[in-house]
């Protein structure tokens, strides 16, 4: 980035891709209010709404000041916070709450449906389906779904030899279940160390099936979160030359590996390129991937845990694509894109520009 850019970087800034945003904000407990309202529209699926909120919480998030009654007339000038949000904002500076928030943090159709989006597989869609049929909470799931207590690994790395069977119903019933089965762990966060213990193990594991490649760790973790729900690694070729051909078909072998090592218990999701899948629809990129369950009784805890990996291959020429496109947050990239689209007249994308 030249200077220029860096000095359009700006607070009020329309593209969340250009305004610097701090981990922990000067008014985060109003931004942990409002975001109860934004997935409140989550998980009933309304899109547009949902996505009002996520803009207005990164607004707020960005604003460098503590918002008070002295300067909420300031927030009028800034994008994205429209006359609803603004009044939201009013009624929490004089009472430390918001009624809508509140509300909903009470309603048990609500709960219940937070609670089922939290396994890996079930979507907003899914959750209310399964709200629905009358389940309510994760224990009625675990009926419904025949779960069994502990791990069941044979029948979940069929995957790895049915690629194309990661895209049916059957497959993201399989990893429902093993959501489900696995919610205790897969529910804990990942402190930063060991997320770089992951790291370093996979790499290990990887200079056996190929020599001379390099990782990244992105997602939450290179923003700087001090806890992780995932580890989400980027690994390509140093071979500017030869890396795009070293990188291709690396993503099987490696997860076979670890697998063989015992570090892999389960595949959720396997790709190649060009493949749709229906556990995360919106711009699933080309780049080989698999979303994994790793376990390890690593150097800190006593205990095997179970955590969710993603690994994510990328050619030496689009490393950088899958780095930016991968670490997130959620908004930057779609902001990022837009950005690109509407300012620079370019796609952007994890598999490419
Ligand atoms: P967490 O919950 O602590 O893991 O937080 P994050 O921010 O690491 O969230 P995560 O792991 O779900 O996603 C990391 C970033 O990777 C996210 O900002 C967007 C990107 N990402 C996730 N899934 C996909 C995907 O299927 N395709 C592409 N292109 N990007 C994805
Ligand atoms: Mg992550």
């Amino acid at each position: 980035i030249d200077a220029t850019e860096v000095e359009s970087l700006s607070y009020n800034a329309k593209y969340s891709c250009l305004r610097p945003s701090p981990l922990v904000c000067p008014n985060q407990s109003l931004v942990k209010e409002i975001d109860v309202i934004r997935r409140g529209r989550n998980v009933e699926g309304e899109e547009r709404s949902m996505l009002s909120y996520s803009r207005a919480i990164s607004v707020i998030k960005a604003y460098p000041h503590v918002i008070t009654e002295h300067n909420i007339q300031d927030l009028h000038a800034l994008p994205f916070l429209g006359e609803k949000i603004l009044s939201m904002i009013e009624e929490f500076l004089r009472t430390g709450r918001i009624t809508e928030a509140q509300k909903m943090l009470a309603d048990l159709r609500f709960q219940s449906l937070s609670a089922f989006i939290t396994i890996h597989g079930i979507g907003p869609h899914t959750a209310r389906r399964l709200y629905d049929l009358g389940l309510r909470t994760l224990e009625e799931l675990e009926r419904y779904y025949e779960v069994k207590p502990g791990v069941t690994d044979e029948e979940t790395m069929s995957l790895l030899d049915a690629e194309a069977s990661a895209n049916t119903e059957a497959a993201v019933e399989q990893s429902i279940k093993i959501g489900l089965a696995l919610r205790h762990d897969l529910s804990q966060t990942i402190p930063r160390e060991e997320v770089e213990e992951i790291n370093r193990t996979i790499m290990r594991e990887l200079g056996h099936v190929q020599k001379g490649c390099k990782s990244v760790i992105a997602g939450g973790y290179r923003r700087g979160k001090p806890q992780s729900n995932d580890v989400d690694i980027v690994i390509t070729h140093t071979d500017w030359n030869l890396g795009s051909q070293k990188v291709k078909g690396l993503c099987r072998k490696l997860v076979q590996r670890l697998h063989e090592q015992g570090f892999v218990t389960h595949v959720m999701h396997l790709s190649g390129f060009h493949e749709h899948n229906v556990l995360r629809t919106h711009h699933w990129d080309s780049l080989e991937k698999a979303l994994t369950v790793f376990v390890w009784r690593h150097n800190s805890s006593r205990r095997t845990v179970y955590r969710r990996v993603d690994l994510i291959f990328a050619a030496p020429e689009v490393f950088w694509t899958a780095v930016v496109g991968w670490t997130g947050s959620t908004m930057f990239e779609r902001d990022l894109r837009l950005w690109a689209k509407q300012q620079k007249g370019m796609k952007f994308d994890s598999s490419g520009m």
